[in-house]
Order: C-alpha cells, then sequence, then structure tokens
C-alpha cells in the first residue's frame, strides 16, 4: 500500500522552511561528503521520509547525517535558533510513526555515527555511538563471550539510539529486564547545542537527578541521543528452544505457570503466536514448514539459557515430559541443534515481516493483565465482525482480511495485528478508540513497547493523567523550550 501524508495535522507556522543558505550552513557544519542528502537526489530522500510500514509519510527536503556529536551539536544550535524543526533517526524501524517527519521537518540521522568506543570485559560496559545497528553490535560481544541485554526481529537495522529513544523491549526483557536497568548512561545533545553527560558507566551513581531514565522511551523529542554505555551480560553457554502447541489461550498461562516455576532461572524467553500467525509466516517466509501434525490454536516459543548444559537439559526434559504427559501441550518439538533453534526463533521473528506482505497492516501494541491477553483480540475480532468488516469464519470476505495475537506473553505484552488490502479511514475509526477503550477498561498501556509517535499521542490519555502530561509537557519546555524536536508527535494536541 502506500502510505498516506497526514493533512490534518496543521503544519506549524512558526517553524521555519528551509532555505538555500540553510543549506550552506548543514553543508559546512557536516564535513563528509555524503552527511547532506537534499530534494537534488530525490531517490535518495525517500527511504527517510517513509517509514517501514509504509503507513506514514513526510515530505522533508534535507537528511543530515552527522559523524560525531559536535556536528550533530552545530547543527541543533542552527535549528533551534532559526527555529527549524528536526526528527533524529536511527534505523526507521519503529511501528507508530515516530521516527519520519510529518510535514517538512529535517532529518537527523545517525547513519554515520556508529563507532564501537570501548567495552569492558571485567565490568561488561558496552559504550558506543547511538547509530550503530544492534546486530553489529551483538557480534562484537559475541567475540568476547558477551551479549546484548536486548534482541528483536529489527536487529538488523536498528540501532542502539533508536532502541534507547523507544524503550524497546523486545524477545528477552523477560531475562534480562528493560533498558531502564541496563543503560548506565549516555551522551545527549540537547535542542539548543550542549552536549551533556548523563550520568556515567557506573553500575552505582547516587549524586542527583537520573536525567537518562527521561530520555530512554523520550522518543527524540528532548534531544538527540549521541552514544549510549550499557551493561552486556556474559553470553549463555546453554541455550534450548521449545516449540509446543496449545488447546486454548487458558492453557497457554498454565504452561506459562508451570514453566516460571519449573524451569525458573533458566527460562529466558516466553513467547507465543496463535494459528493465523503461523499460517501467515507459512505463506510468506520460504523454507517455513508446520511444526505439527495437527492444527492447535496456539503456539508457545520458549527458551532456557544457562551457564551449564546438562543441567538445563535435564530441567527442560524433565518439565517437557510432564507437560506432554499431563496433557498440557497437545504437541512439542525440542531444537535439536543450533539450526533448529534459529528455525524455531525464524517463525517468531518473521511475523511481522509477513504481516506487512498482506497489504495494509494495522498494528496494536498493549499491555494487558496476562488472563486478559488474548480476549482483547477475540473482542476486537467480534466487533469488526459486528460491523461488516471482519468474516469471524476465516472467509475473508470482510474487508479486514486478519486479527491476530501475539507477543512477549512473559511480560503480559499483546501484539494485536489486523491486515486488509489497504489503509482506510473507516477500519481505522472501527478500531479506534474502541480498543484503547478496551484496553483502559483492563488497566493496560496503549503502548507495551513501541511507543507513541504519531499514531498513539492522540490517545495518551487512555494511560496517562492530564496532571502527568502536564509534567511531561513541563519537561519538555526544559529541554527543548522551542519545540523543535521531533514535532506533533507524543503529546496529545
Ligand atoms: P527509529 O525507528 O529510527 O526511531 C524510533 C524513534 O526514536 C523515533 O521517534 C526517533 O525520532 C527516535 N530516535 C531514533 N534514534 C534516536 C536518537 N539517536 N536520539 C533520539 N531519538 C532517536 N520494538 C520492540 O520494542 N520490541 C520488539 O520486539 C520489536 N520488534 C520489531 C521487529 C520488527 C521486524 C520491526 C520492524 C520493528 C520492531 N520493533 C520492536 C519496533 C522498533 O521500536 C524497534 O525496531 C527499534 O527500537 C527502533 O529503533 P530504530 O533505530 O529503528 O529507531
Ligand atoms: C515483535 O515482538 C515486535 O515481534 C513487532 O514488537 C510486533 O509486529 C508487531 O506488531
Ligand atoms: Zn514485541
Amino acid at each position: 500500500p502506500t502510505a498516506t501524508r497526514y493533512p490534518h495535522i496543521i503544519r506549524d507556522a512558526s517553524f521555519k522552511e528551509i532555505e538555500e543558505k540553510d543549506i550552506a550552513f548543514f553543508r559546512n557544519a557536516i564535513k563528509s561528503p555524503a552527511g547532506v542528502i537534499t530534494s537534488e537526489a530525490p531517490d535518495e530522500l525517500e527511504p527517510f521520509n517513509q517509514d517501514w510500514m509504509r503507513r506514514f509519510k513526510g515530505r522533508c527536503s534535507a537528511v543530515l547525517r552527522p559523524t560525531n556529536s559536535a556536528e550533530v551539536s552545530a547543527v541543533l544550535k542552527y535549528c533551534n535558533e532559526n527555529r527549524i524543526a528536526v526528527v533524529p533517526q536511527g534505523g526507521n524501524t519503529g511501528l507508530v510513526g515516530g521516527s519520519v517527519p510529518v510535514h517538512d521537518e529535517i532529518v537527523l540521522s545517525l547513519q554515520n555515527m556508529n563507532k564501537i568506543r570501548e567495552f569492558d570485559p571485567i565490568s561488561g560496559v558496552l559504550t558506543c555511538d547511538a547509530g550503530c545497528v544492534l546486530e553489529v553490535l551483538d557480534n562484537h560481544l559475541e567475540k568476547q563471550g558477551f551479549i546484548m541485554p536486548l534482541d528483536l526481529g529489527a536487529k538488523g537495522s536498528c540501532q542502539i539510539g533508536g532502541n534507547v529513544a523507544t524503550n524497546a523491549g523486545g524477545l528477552r526483557l523477560l531475562r534480562y529486564g528493560s533498558l531502564h536497568g541496563t543503560v548506565l548512561s549516555m551522551e545527549v545533545v540537547l535542542a539548543d547545542g550542549r552536549i551533556v553527560e548523563l550520568g556515567k558507566p557506573l553500575r552505582k551513581d547516587n549524586t542527583g537527578f537520573d536525567l537518562k531514565q527521561l530520555f530512554i522511551g523520550s522518543e527524540g523529542t528532548l534531544g538527540i541521543i549521541t552514544s549510549v554505555s550499557i551493561l552486556a551480560p556474559r553470553r549463555p553457554k546453554a541455550v534450548n528452544v521449545a516449540m509446543l502447541g496449545v488447546s486454548s489461550f487458558e492453557g497457554v498461562q498454565e504452561l506459562f505457570k508451570y514453566a516460571k516455576s519449573e524451569l525458573n532461572e533458566i527460562l529466558s524467553a516466553y513467547e507465543f503466536f496463535d494459528r493465523t500467525c503461523l499460517k501467515l509466516v507459512k505463506h510468506h517466509i520460504p523454507g517455513i514448514r508446520e511444526p505439527f501434525e495437527t492444527d492447535v490454536p496456539f503456539y508457545v516459543l520458549i527458551e532456557t539459557s544457562g551457564s551449564n548444559k546438562d543441567h538445563d537439559d535435564e530441567k527442560l526434559s524433565a518439565f517437557l515430559d510432564h507437560v506432554m504427559t499431563e496433557g498440557l501441550v497437545e504437541d512439542g518439538a525440542l531444537a535439536q541443534d543450533t539450526t533448529q533453534v534459529a528455525g524455531m526463533w525464524n517463525i517468531r521473528e518473521t511475523i511481522t515481516e509477513s504481516l506487512a506482505k498482506e497489504g495494509g497492516n494495522y498494528k496494536y501494541d498493549l499491555s494487558v493483565p496476562v488472563p486478559k491477553l488474548y480476549s482483547v483480540v477475540e473482542e476486537m475480532q467480534e466487533r469488526l465482525a459486528s460491523v461488516g468488516l471482519f468474516a469471524k469464519d476465516g472467509s475473508a470476505s470482510g474487508r479486514v482480511k486478519h486479527v491476530v495475537g501475539f507477543g512477549h506473553m512473559g511480560d503480559g505484552n499483546l501484539h494485536l495485528n489486523l491486515t486488509s488490502t489497504g489503509w482506510s479511514k473507516d477500519i481505522e475509526k472501527a478500531i479506534e478508540p474502541f480498543l484503547y477503550e478496551v484496553v483502559q477498561r483492563h488497566g493496560g498501556s496503549i503502548s507495551a513497547e513501541h511507543g507513541l509517535g504519531l499514531m498513539k499521542a492522540p490517545y495518551l490519555r487512555y494511560s496517562k493523567s492530564d496532571d502527568f502530561i502536564d509534567l511531561m509537557k513541563s519537561m519538555k519546555m526544559v529541554f527543548d523550550p522551542k519545540g523543535i524536536m521531533n514535532p506533533y508527535k507524543y503529546f496529545p494536541s
């Protein structure tokens, strides 16, 4: 489908439209030859203007790619003085329309800031430029027996700065916790060009406000993250993965309870997806086969990681014996080697790509109490069927083809996705705000991990009180009083 612009969001007329003299300044401030892309090269500009889902589209006419913090500082200082709006962009894999311009804001891409600055194998602290790609960092650490404390399907493109700016969760949050715990410090450039160290790369530092926490999940609205120090754990020596088929969502919960009690300290991921997700992955991803002989409505991927293979193997096989003989699962398979481990993860990690290939893909990333997790998917199916947009019998005769649920069950995080042939306002209206009302009723959150961006900004009140939002706005005034950083997003108007 073609991405749409957002004409109902009115351009803030106080932002300057950039001119030749601004471009001249940028070219002078950023030394590398490919550091400034302009509308003279429209094909090169295009990917920076459109998001990963091809849903949101801007029309910036300049992309800046500095190579160090001093260049970022010079650019932001100039933009602040001249009221030029700026969108920070990492790997552009964000799923809420936060990483692309709404109108003609310039894009400041971190692509060329990709140096690994330091790794200390005693403390496990890694310090790197914000533009380092997550997978590159993980490969670097692997050689030294360490692992990045987060992992996501977008690891080949997303950058650590983008991960921190979105407070990305991912597939191993269950084991290593959120970035609020693992990020030790960062360097940021504020809107006025000041370069500030937020903390030190230390485990313990109780001197003053922990300002880095404000930047984790700030989605480019407070300033630009230019470097990150993060605590990397030892890479587990033994990793096992099993895929299990379960006949009901109650069964998925029972299994989770049992996995937590019996696998306890070695449990490193508990992911689930429904049958339709598997069907779509099989359809779109070459080489994916049916894991079991019979269909089941739910699939669970369990990963264990530890330092002693014999110990983990023994624990996991006792667990699998029990769940199979007690009928907690319908079927199961244990990966026998690293290829099979990768194969099982591949099914889970390519769900997003498969959904995107269906056409228009409406994504909702929700925190919901675990017992209610899948009922939200069913409520959405009912709702769309009642307005004639969805056929529950799977005949796909409605305009919404699929309504699926999957996600990080271990973290109470549901990814509810809908697919249709293209983007349409009436489908969007049938989903929102209905879905957010359901989530609010369950005491959940309208964004578990993808953030607010452009898509969820108008609905923030379903998760946060007016007083809370006022405090957020006050914080914004401290860091970016002229409002040049990633405007139109994050805050409800
Ligand atoms: P971008 O998309 O470029 O930017 C995201 C936001 O951060 C924007 O608001 C941008 O302005 C801001 N930003 C980026 N870099 C900086 C910076 N240096 N300083 C200040 N602001 C900045 N998310 C999860 O949480 N868990 C998942 O499991 C997960 N899986 C995914 C799988 C796929 C296939 C895809 C496409 C996306 C997935 N995501 C997931 C969503 C996405 O949030 C992450 O991919 C990632 O954290 C975004 O990083 P990025 O570098 O691409 O940032
Ligand atoms: C995942 O967990 C990502 O795979 C993407 O957060 C979720 O596609 C989605 O909705
Ligand atoms: Zn996710």
